[in-house]
């Protein structure tokens, strides 16, 4: 087993030593700099001074992605943005992204928890690392590239999207190991197969993530790309990908428990659960300086195992998210929420349409497809199909800039959508994952 850091195989008991050495320091910094997570310990009465380590962490107040909303945009920041190098954003629960930022030392350690990834399933500088995940505001391709380059691999920034492109990157350029999302590595390995050209690659391992994926997707994976295919984990709340990665022996990814102190929690009462129970993930980070915080609930519902795992590496490991516990949804990769969609319509206005829709999600040929129903209004219903065509084109093209994502909008007949008694039903998720 290649280990980059004699932290990796740190005995558990050393670990939560270091664990809390790194949250009391943590805490009394957050105390001094983030105004949200002062107002918030003096509501609880709580002083710096009651955290002596992981065994008060139960007494610290939750964080919300809502929280990076009403402070956006570097309201939370606990760093002067001088110190800031870098930002990236994802989707908030309206319009706005959240955005978080990292000072050098967090772009070094989050390098690093890539790196220990890809080195420990056996990418080394010899191999050609095509980063097939999208570079910007998400944190998919600077992420892997960082890791991969810190290992001393060739890296190819090619980015997301341009499927053909991809496939003769990867020939040309020979190669060995891939990043994306599951679905996406999908649908690549099927137009692979449909060129005919899986003899032409020399990829022998791919690592993905960004979206929930079972366990028969990766056998599919594997035998279509003919490669070994990893499962990585991360947000952009707490760092990006690398929060947690599989290892060579695959049973659950390792989470890097030196940066990052993981609870399961039950999402309505709020407690946490005893060692091996299924709940919601809340993770603090004990070594981040530009974009720290503590106890953040992420809303991703798994276990955790703590068995040693075979590799010899003494960090916990967690299980593949099993769902979520709000209504956000991962279509291709990006994180998309139903309210983000009202607000779009909302802003076309009654006159045209009215506030019932119904989003459709489905996956086809291994891609996902993703469709809108919005009832019109009856003075649009009443109008002429070219009206009516126009209509749906300025919403797709509102909601494409609004969620950077391709939407088929259809806009159905006045009162076809069915009403809902209770909560109304927004989404219709078909995908069988
Ligand atoms: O998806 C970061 C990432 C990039 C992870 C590349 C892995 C690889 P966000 O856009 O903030 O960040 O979305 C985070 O995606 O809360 C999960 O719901 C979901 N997610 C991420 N990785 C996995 C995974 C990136 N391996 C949200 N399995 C998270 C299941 C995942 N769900």
């Amino acid at each position: 087993m290649p280990v980059r850091d004699k932290i990796e195989t740190m005995p558990r008991q050393e670990l939560k030593k270091l664990q809390s050495e790194r949250l009391v320091w943590q805490v009394k910094r957050m105390y001094e700099r983030v105004e949200c997570f002062k107002t918030r310990m003096d509501e609880k009465g709580l002083k710096p001074e009651d955290i002596k380590g992981v065994e008060d962490l139960h007494k610290l107040p939750f964080a919300y992605k809502k929280d990076l909303r009403d402070y956006y945009p570097y309201g939370l920041f606990a760093e002067p943005l001088t110190n800031i190098k870098r930002v990236h954003a994802s989707s908030g629960t309206t319009g706005k992204r959240i955005v978080v930022g990292y000072t050098e030392n967090d772009l070094e350690m989050w390098a690093n928890c890539v790196a220990r990834m890809l080195e420990g399933i056996g990418i080394t500088k010899d191999d050609i690392f095509q980063v097939a995940f999208g570079y910007g505001f998400f944190t998919g391709g600077f992420g892997l590239h960082a890791g991969a380059e810190k290992i001393g691999a060739t890296v190819i920034p090619i980015s997301s999207g341009n499927t053909a492109l991809q496939i003769q990157t990867m020939i040309d350029f020979k190669a060995t190991a891939i990043c994306c999302t599951p679905s996406y590595a999908m649908y690549l390995a099927e137009e692979i197969e449909k060129a005919g050209v899986k003899d032409q690659l020399s990829l022998r391992v791919g690592v993905f993530g960004a979206e929930p994926w079972s366990e028969s997707m990766r056998k599919e994976v594997e035998n279509k790309l003919g490669i070994k295919a990893y499962d990585i984990y991360g947000l952009s709340e707490i760092l990006g990908p690398g929060v947690a990665c599989e290892c060579e022996y695959q049973c659950g990814m390792h989470v890097w428990e030196d940066n990052f102190i993981v609870e399961i929690i039950d999402p309505e009462t709020l407690e946490v659960l005893p060692e091996g129970s299924t709940g919601e993930l809340v993770f603090t980070t004990i070594t981040k300086e530009g974009f720290p915080v503590i106890r953040y609930r992420t809303r991703d519902i798994c276990s955790l195992e703590y068995a040693p795992c075979k590799c010899g590496r003494t960090h916990l490991r967690m299980n593949k998210p099993s769902g979520r516990s709000d209504d956000m949804l991962i279509i291709r990769g990006v994180n998309v929420f139903p309210s983000q969609i009202e607000e779009v319509l909302i802003n076309i206005g009654e006159g045209k349409i009215t506030p019932n829709y119904l989003i459709k999600v489905d996956r086809v040929n291994n891609n996902d497809t993703f469709d809108l129903e919005v009832e019109m209004s009856e003075d649009l219903f009443a109008d002429d199909l070219k009206t009516i065509a126009l209509t749906e084109k300025e919403i797709s093209e509102k909601l494409r800039s609004a969620l950077g994502l391709g939407v088929k909008v259809h806009l159905v007949n006045p009162k076809s959508i069915a009403r809902s008694e209770g909560k109304a039903k927004r989404v219709l998720d078909l995908r069988k994952i």
